[in-house]
């Protein structure tokens, strides 16, 4: 087969991938692809089972491998295996985020990212030390003139190009689906509620109201925001088996907040959280909170909440299900025990780390 062949089809397969992945994992992209997303994600899926799919099942006749080339003391094996193995662990960890109970799901999302880097890395480590000098036929180290500015042109185009994807699939997709509503959730979650519709609450009514200590406190949004921020970055896991990768939280640190108000959480280890939608309640004890650092979170991929996911605040625990992040949270309650939170009482554990629970 010809290595031009051979290497438009691998170009082609991993430039869908590759592009399709970065729209499902990068804030910005996935913003931009809107409601396209599902369809992104069915190509990513459906590519990355058919590229491997091609790769193991006919690799003879779809992807041979190159031909050794004992001249410059490389052996068939060496050349390739480093992608081949980067492929199939991208493979492998694809199909246990698609399968697998949600602990796999957990590790298999950290191997699929990792593999992804390393495939890119070697993909770009393949480029930059083969193609545009080398001479498959005569098996010399060249670079001529024409394949320099050929790929001169390629970054040229290539550059502008890649920037640009975001916004052009903004526009297409804004043409194509005008949605006008910005109370949405992002694309990927699936924006729940337990009563009829998302509360909304706004910023100047809202109060954030701590019962249990010495005193009772009713923070308004100005009081809120002027308090220390942390940022985190996490995955997020719905226990019915959705993932969004890569999402970052801003807001106060639960426990830093709590401290302050002279919580004693020898006394009180218990703390209760409430929803404005009347309905919703959830609980976390003091070893929970230390060792997950929940956060009052008001935004989402560095911008404001949508309404359909909490906004104004709403908590977020970090590498626990989603249901342990209650939305439009309005108070919380320090105490000597807790009342079963909303989905507890329906049998969830009260402790959601994804590794507690199968
Ligand atoms: N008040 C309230 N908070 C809630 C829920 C809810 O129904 N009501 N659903 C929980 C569940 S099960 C999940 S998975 C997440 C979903 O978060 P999202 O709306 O940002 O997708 O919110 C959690 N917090
Ligand atoms: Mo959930």
């Amino acid at each position: 087969m010809r290595f031009r062949t051979r290497h438009w089809r691998h170009a082609m397969f991993l430039g869908l991938i590759v592009l399709t992945g970065f729209a499902l994992f990068l804030s910005s992209w996935r913003r931009a692809v809107g409601p396209l997303f599902a369809g992104v994600q069915w190509i990513h899926i459906g590519g990355g089972i058919l590229y491997g799919a091609a790769i193991i099942g006919w690799s003879k006749a779809f992807f041979p491998w190159p031909p050794a080339q004992p001249e410059i003391g490389l052996r068939r094996s060496r050349y390739a295996a480093w992608g081949y193995f980067f492929l199939v662990m991208l493979l492998v960890s694809g199909v246990g985020l698609l399968v697998g109970p949600s602990p796999t799901r957990a590790l298999a999302t950290v191997l699929h990212g990792l593999s992804a880097l390393a495939l890119v890395l070697w993909v770009l480590w393949h480029l930059l030390t083969r193609l545009p000098f080398w001479r498959e036929a005569s098996g010399e180290w060249h670079l001529s003139r024409r394949r320099a500015l050929r790929w001169l042109g390629g970054a040229l185009v290539a550059v502008p190009v890649v920037m640009g994807l975001p916004t052009l699939l903004k526009m297409l997709s804004g043409r194509m689906f005008a949605t006008g509503s910005n109370d949405g959730a992002l694309p990927g979650f699936v924006p729940y509620t337990v009563v009829n519709g998302f509360p909304d609450i706004p910023r100047n009514t809202w109060r954030l109201r701590v019962h249990g200590l010495d005193q009772s406190h009713a923070l308004d949004w100005t009081t809120y925001s002027a308090l220390p921020r942390r940022q985190v970055t996490i995955n997020f896991h719905c226990v019915t088996g959705w993932v969004v990768p890569h999402v970052t939280f801003d807001g106060v640190d639960l426990l830093d907040f709590l401290i302050s108000l002279g919580w004693d959480p020898v006394r009180k280890p218990w703390v209760t959280f409430y929803s404005g939608d009347g309905v919703y309640i959830d609980t976390l004890d003091i070893d929970q909170i230390r060792r997950y650092r929940p956060l009052l979170a008001d935004r989402i991929d560095h911008r404001p909440l949508p309404v359909a996911q909490g906004y104004p605040v709403r908590l977020l625990v970090p590498d626990m299900y989603g249901y342990k992040s209650l939305k439009w949270l309005v108070a919380i309650s320090v105490g000597t025990s807790a009342e079963p939170g909303f989905w507890e009482q329906r049998g969830y554990p009260q402790n959601a780390y994804f590794g507690s629970y199968v």
